[in-house]
This record gives structure tokens, C-alpha cells and sequence, in this order.
């Protein structure tokens, strides 16, 4: 502990008294609590070591700038605002160190010092560095992390000692053409430029941050980083100006309509739905200069929603749209809202209440913006016909927009090449690319190397210039010029009449032929895509031998089959308890059993399993955000065992949504309204509780926890498992071996919702 600054005080003339009588060459006065100096500190003339670190400096008195013959200076972790003109006469000093201090400015006096060697100066708030840095000819280290300035001297081209330079975090818009001087004449082996956004460096170019570089993860090359930031200057190089704009919602929030109305189009009544996603470009203006918005207008039917998810990318601006049609704006708002930040990371998003003349409406802002990172004033209640609040929604998006693009990384000649010429083969309606050919056309245009070109390919998807999965071993063989060729491709099969009718959702591999004609879709590779997007997309997995057959569980009948024989109170009652039901999770979990389901009732939105004499019916209701399990059968052992892999599959499932953690609610025997939490449940009676109070019909009773919880495992078996487990969340669910060999699930790779966004 420091002390008190009086003690500290005099505790340091004692120091020095001692030092001086002793005629010490070092003296160490950090950590004391020092608020000032003393300047009986000046005598000791034949000082070459100070340490004043870890105190509470405002100020240094000019007196010590008589220590001359000093050559290291610790004055990190002070208050210190400014240094004393003085500074300049610490000729011999070789090690400065000032970091986290208060400094706005730094002294042009600094440059006399040139014996020094290192000299640290992050975590200050220094506006501008002074020319005469340039004269500091020995030194080999500089740290300026967590700074402001803006540019550097061009001075800074003389530092030819300089073997490290950190200028991380700081607001540098531009760098000296100079500093190459340093990778060509000197010595630069380390050079940090992260956190200056505006220079448009891509993190693959700055490589490892300083503190993330060690022996296996060394740092980006000095003149590599140099290269490419000269490479995109000026006419060599040009930012894209592009913005991708996602408009999601469910069907006919207007979504299209709102795409021609931002640009200034007329409204017209009673427009087709959108298949698929229609891409629009609006030419904007912004303060400094013209950019593109590529307005991305995804139809709002049910059914494409698993495909969407591929699409939402990062570093794009958002548009979630909601009405007031019914009163589920606010679950549609968070429905979407879950999506866009599972896939689109951090991006900005807008959330647009449309359709406000005939249902005007308003969402709980504050509880959304908090929860998903909206801001407030990006709320709007617009209306596509009569123009309302249309204008401000325009401003707050090209705002947006204009944010984006000011620390938008530019793009060296070469690649700006290869994606104009991209999109010139889009425009040519050229749908696909084949690996081989992109690799061409990069080498065309002078990106040869295949690491580039696969960085590269991975900017474009991102970009929304290509659809581009380079890493799934299926898909990697093209990439999509035009996705709506892919998504119109899985439109077209997931829409089938036919094959929702007659089929239920049931397609062999075969019969693609016939939804995806030849002229689009020439050879059986674009048909294979297809199916594998569809895979990816999981809106169809592969039944029955040899994989020759597709189950589409988005195409199962609407309609719940009558199912008269069913009675929850003959039941175990099993409830998962959404926040939102995402529409991914009932035909996953549909597919995930059908072996289990085989010849029995299936429908979108439910499913009747049977194994061993049990029977499972597992219904999704998305209005009130609930799946049901209700298992029978004569076996209370069979019973429990159907609902050990029920859960077991929606485990797996829950797994890969992030944040979707429905609550788990068990049904009181006999009586399946009575419903309690399984994992309180579970923890009370492991605290030694051994009923539970309850209201059963009008009355409040105790029933025992095991009237509950028998119906899922006996209570033997709960005993046992709570001996062996900690308490925990996950309770006792690993299903058997067995079980395990025979219901692998396919489609491992696959994912609803990753649990993390990439
Ligand atoms: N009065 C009024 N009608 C609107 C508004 N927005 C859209 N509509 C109408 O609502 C219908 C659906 O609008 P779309 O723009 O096609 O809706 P969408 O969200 O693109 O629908 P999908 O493509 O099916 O997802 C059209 O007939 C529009 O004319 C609005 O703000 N006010
Ligand atoms: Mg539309």
C-alpha cells in the first residue's frame, strides 16, 4: 500500500538524503504515493537510473532536469499532463518510459534527446506529434498505443534505428509515404497499426495485435503492411463505397415496398410477394461523396426463412420490419432482431414499424434496444403510402451508411479488378463460377497467390459480391455470381405443388430435373449444388438408402391430422418454453427422428414418434412459443426411454441456436396443466425436498416431487445420479450407448443457429 503523500513525501527526502550521501547512481521512488517531488531530488547530479512509477504526479519540477547524466527515467502510471521544457536537457537519456499519463501535447524539445533508444508514451492523450520526433536518430522502440493523433510526421521517415513501432489505437487517417524508408533504409521488424480503422487496413494485413504475438502467431511483416496500405492509396487503390442494406420481416410488412419507396419510388398497392430475395442497387449521396446501397429485399414467407439465415452477413446495415397487422409485432420484432444478431454480428440495425395508417402501432423500444443493441433513435413508424416518417428513416439509414463507409478498408487496384469483373459477369447473367475459373480470373488480374485469392473470395461473400462457401467440401467447387440463382434454385423446390401435395416433402434426387430446368440449371453439379445449399440450409436432409431420397419438412401438410385418440391426462406431459420459437427447430427436429416417425403422422409443425411399444406426439406452437411432448404406452420404462431421446435431439438442437434456452417444464401426473419447472424440480428434491406445493384445479396442495419427475427417470435412479453429479443443468440425459450407434444424427455439420456468429 502506498502511503499517506505527506509520509510518501518524507520517506522520499530520506530516500534522496540517503542516495546523496551515499553518491548512488539509481534511485527508486515508485509506489510510494508520491503527489510531488522534492527537489533536493536535483542534487543528486550523478544520477543515471530514476524510477518514479506507479505515483501520483501532476507535474515534475524543472530541478530535476538537472540530472543530466541520467539515462533511464521511469515516469509511467502518473498524473502527469506535461513535462517541462526543461525535458530537452536529458541529453544521455536512452530509456524514457511515460505511459498512462494525462499528456495532450509533447514537447518540440523531446528531439534533443537523442541518445534515446526506447521511448513509451501510450495510454496518453496526445493529439500530434511534433516534427522534431524525426531527430531522435537512436531510437530503436517506440510505443504509442492508445493515443490521438491523426497523422504522423513525415519526419518519421528518419527513424531509421527503429526496429518497433506501436501506434495501436489511435485515430491515424492517413501514413507518410516516408515510412517505407524504415522496411528499405532501417530496420523496422514490428510495426502495430491496429484500431486506426480509418486507414482501411483488413485484420489480415495487420496481423496478430502486439499482445497476441508470439513464436507460432509472428507478427505481419513491416513492408507487407506497408505495401498494401500504399496499394490502395489514391488512384492506386478505392474504397468500394458499397453497403450491403438487409430487409427482413415476415411476408408483407412491405419490405419491397420499402425498398422502392427509400428510392424514391412509387407505391403500388397490391404487389407480388417476393420469391427468394430480390437485389436492388440505390445510388446515394452521402456528405463526402457518392456511394452504393445494395438493398437486399428477402420474401417473407415461412418457408424461405432457414435459407435467409446464409445470407445475413456481417458488416451489413439491417432493416427488421414489423406491423401491427395482429399483435405479435414485438415477438416478430425479436424474432428477427435474434437473427440478425446470430448472423449479422454486430452490425447496425433499424427497426421499421410499417403499415401505420391502417394499424398504427407502436413496439416496447427501450426493451429492444437494450436486449438486442438498437438504438433508440433507430426506431420508425412508417407508413409506404402516405410517406410517413419515410424521410427521417431515409436520413438515419445513409447516415448509417456514411458511418460504415468512413472506416471502410479500401481495396488495392488488382482486387477492385477482380470484383468488377465479377460483376460484370453477373450482369452478363452469368450465374455460378467455378472454382477453377475464379482462380483464373484472379490470376488475370494479378492475385496469384492462392491464399490471397482465397482471402480475397471470402471478402467478396462478405461483400455479397459472390455466395461463396469455400470451406464446406460440398459446396467449395462454386461460388454464386447471382444468388438469386441459388435461392430462386431451393425457391423453386420448396415451393413445389406438387411435391407438397402429393409427395409430402418426400423428393428423390432424380426428379430434381424436373423443378430446376436445364437452362439455368444445365448439369447434374448445379442440380448437386442445389440440393447441397438445401443441406447446408437444412430445409432437406437425406432419406431412406443410399441417400438417393430428400425429406423437405417444410413441405410436410399444414394441416395437424386429426388425432383423436391422444389424451395428455394418459400422458407424460413435456414442455420446452421459448422466448421465440425459431421455425428451424420443428423440422430439424422432425428430420433428426424420422426413422422414428416412419409411417406415422407428420405435419409441419408436428410429428408422432414410436419406439418400443411408446409413443411420442411432439407439437410445435409458435404463437405461444411452445413445443409439447406428450409420451403413452403401457411401459413405464419404454415411456421413459422415447422421451430420453426426444430430449436428447432437441438438446442437440438447442445447442446450435444461440441464446435459445427454452425453459423445461414437466407436467404433474395425471394432470398435464399442471405444470412445473423440470430443473427446479430436480434441484429442490436434491436438496432433500420431497414435495412440492401446487394449485390442482382450485385448491393448493403438496404433491410429491416423484409425481413429477418418475415419469422420467425412476427415483432410484435419481438418487444415483444425484450422488455421482454435481448439480448442474444438464440432468442425467446422456442417452445409452445404444441409442447413441443407432441415431447418430446425420447432418452433423449443419447448424440452425450457430451457437456463435462468425
Ligand atoms: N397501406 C400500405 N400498404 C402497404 C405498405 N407497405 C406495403 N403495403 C402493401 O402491402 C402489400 C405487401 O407489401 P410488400 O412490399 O410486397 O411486402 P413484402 O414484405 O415485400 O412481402 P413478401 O415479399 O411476401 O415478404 C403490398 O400490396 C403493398 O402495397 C404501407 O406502408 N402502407
Ligand atoms: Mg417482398
Amino acid at each position: 500500500m502506498p502511503d499517506d503523500p505527506e509520509v510518501a513525501y518524507r520517506k522520499a527526502e530520506e530516500k534522496i538524503e540517503a542516495a546523496r550521501r551515499a553518491g548512488a547512481k539509481a534511485l527508486d521512488l515508485s509506489s510510494m504515493g508520491l503527489t510531488s517531488v522534492p527537489e533536493a531530488l536535483g542534487e543528486l547530479v550523478v544520477l543515471q537510473e530514476l524510477y518514479l512509477y506507479h505515483n501520483q504526479l501532476t507535474t515534475l519540477p524543472a530541478e530535476i532536469c538537472k540530472l543530466t547524466e541520467l539515462t533511464k527515467l521511469w515516469l509511467y502510471n502518473n498524473q502527469l499532463m506535461t513535462l517541462p521544457a526543461e525535458i530537452g536537457d536529458f541529453t544521455s537519456l536512452t530509456e524514457l518510459s511515460l505511459g498512462s499519463n494525462r499528456l495532450q501535447t509533447l514537447s518540440t524539445e523531446i528531439g534533443k534527446l537523442t541518445s534515446l533508444r526506447e521511448l513509451y508514451l501510450s495510454y496518453n492523450q496526445i493529439t500530434r506529434l511534433p516534427t522534431e520526433v524525426g531527430k531522435l536518430a537512436a531510437l530503436t522502440e517506440f510505443e504509442f498505443i492508445s493515443n490521438q493523433i491523426t497523422t504522423l510526421p513525415t519526419e518519421f521517415g528518419q527513424l531509421t534505428s527503429l526496429r518497433s513501432l506501436n501506434l495501436s489505437i489511435n485515430q491515424l487517417t492517413s501514413l507518410p509515404e516516408a515510412l517505407r524508408t524504415l522496411c528499405t533504409e532501417g530496420k523496422l521488424e514490428h510495426l502495430f497499426l491496429h484500431g486506426n480503422p480509418a486507414l482501411g487496413l483488413p485484420a489480415e494485413v495487420l496481423g496478430p495485435r502486439w499482445n497476441e504475438v508470439n513464436d507460432e502467431n509472428p507478427a505481419a511483416k513491416p513492408a507487407g503492411i506497408l505495401d498494401y496500405y500504399f496499394s490502395i492509396r489514391g488512384s492506386a487503390g478505392q474504397a468500394l463505397r458499397e453497403v450491403k442494406l438487409i430487409l427482413v420481416g415476415r411476408g408483407e410488412v412491405g419490405k419491397s415496398t420499402m425498398a422502392d419507396v427509400l428510392r424514391g419510388k412509387e407505391f403500388v398497392k397490391d404487389r407480388a410477394r417476393t420469391d427468394g430475395v430480390a437485389i436492388s442497387p440505390w445510388d446515394v449521396k452521402l456528405p463526402d461523396g457518392e456511394a452504393k446501397v445494395l438493398l437486399w429485399d428477402f420474401g417473407g414467407q415461412e418457408i424461405m426463412h432457414g435459407t435467409h439465415q446464409f445470407f445475413l452477413t456481417h458488416r451489413s446495415l439491417y432493416v427488421v420490419m414489423v406491423d401491427g397487422r395482429d399483435d405479435r409485432a414485438k415477438q416478430n420484432a425479436e424474432y428477427w432482431l435474434k437473427l440478425v444478431r446470430a448472423f449479422g454480428g454486430e452490425s447496425p440495425v433499424l427497426v421499421v414499424m410499417n403499415r401505420q395508417k391502417a394499424h398504427p402501432f407502436d413496439v416496447d423500444r427501450q426493451y429492444l434496444a437494450d436486449k438486442y443493441g438498437v438504438k433508440l433513435e433507430h426506431f420508425f413508424r412508417t407508413d409506404c403510402e402516405t410517406k410517413k416518417d419515410i424521410a427521417p428513416l431515409r436520413e438515419a439509414i445513409l447516415e448509417e451508411v456514411a458511418r460504415m463507409l468512413a472506416t471502410e478498408e479500401r481495396f488495392p487496384k488488382n482486387r477492385w479488378e477482380v470484383k468488377a469483373r465479377l460483376e460484370r459477369m453477373k450482369e452478363e447473367k452469368e450465374d455460378y463460377l467455378s472454382e477453377e475459373r475464379y482462380a483464373e480470373i484472379c490470376d488475370e488480374h494479378g492475385v496469384k497467390d492462392p491464399e490471397e485469392q482465397g482471402k480475397l473470395l471470402r471478402r467478396l461473400a462478405d461483400l455479397g459480391t459472390v455466395v461463396s462457401f469455400p470451406d464446406d467440401g460440398n459446396l467449395s467447387e462454386f461460388s454464386v455470381l447471382n444468388p438469386e440463382w441459388a435461392t430462386d434454385g431451393i425457391y423453386r423446390v420448396v415451393t413445389n405443388e406438387p411435391l407438397r401435395e402429393e409427395k409430402h416433402g418426400q423428393l428423390r434426387c432424380a426428379s430434381l430435373r424436373d423443378l430446376l430446368p436445364r437452362d439455368r440449371w444445365p448439369k447434374p453439379k448445379h442440380l448437386q449444388y442445389i440440393v447441397e445449399l438445401m443441406k447446408k440450409f437444412e430445409l432437406c436432409f437425406p432419406v431412406g438408402e443410399g441417400e438417393d431420397s430428400l425429406l423437405v419438412p417444410e413441405l410436410l401438410p399444414d394441416k395437424t391430422p386429426p388425432l383423436p385418440d391422444w389424451d395428455a391426462a394418459q400422458c407424460v406431459v413435456f414442455h420446452y418454453q421459448y422466448t421465440v420459437l425459431p421455425h428451424g427447430v420443428l423440422p430439424r427436429f422432425i428430420t433428426r427422428t424420422h426413422t422414428l416417425s416412419h409411417g406415422r403422422a407428420r405435419w409441419r409443425t408436428g410429428v408422432v414418434l414410436a419406439d418400443d411399444g411408446a409413443e411420442a406426439l411432439v407439437k410445435a406452437d409458435y404463437d405461444a412459443n411452445l413445443v409439447s411432448v406428450w409420451v403413452r404406452g403401457p411401459h413405464a420404462d419404454a415411456r421413459r426411454a422415447l422421451l430420453k431421446v426426444v430430449r436428447h435431439h432437441f438438446e442437440h438442437i438447442h445447442a446450435r441456436i444461440k441464446e435459445l434456452k427454452p425453459k423445461e417444464l414437466v407436467a404433474l401426473k395425471g394432470h398435464p396443466d399442471v405444470l412445473e419447472s423440470f430443473i427446479a424440480l430436480v434441484m429442490d428434491e436434491r436438496r432433500g425436498k420431497t414435495t412440492v406445493a401446487v394449485t390442482v384445479g382450485e385448491e393448493r396442495t403438496d404433491k410429491p416431487i416423484g409425481d413429477f419427475l418418475d415419469c422420467i427417470e425412476p427415483a432410484l435412479e435419481r438418487r444415483k445420479a444425484a450422488k455421482t453429479k454435481k448439480a448442474g443443468r444438464t440432468i442425467h440425459l446422456e442417452p445409452g450407448a445404444q441409442y447413441h450407434e443407432h441415431h447418430e444424427p446425420m447432418n452433423q455439420d449443419s447448424h440452425d443457429i450457430p451457437s456463435t456468429a462468425t
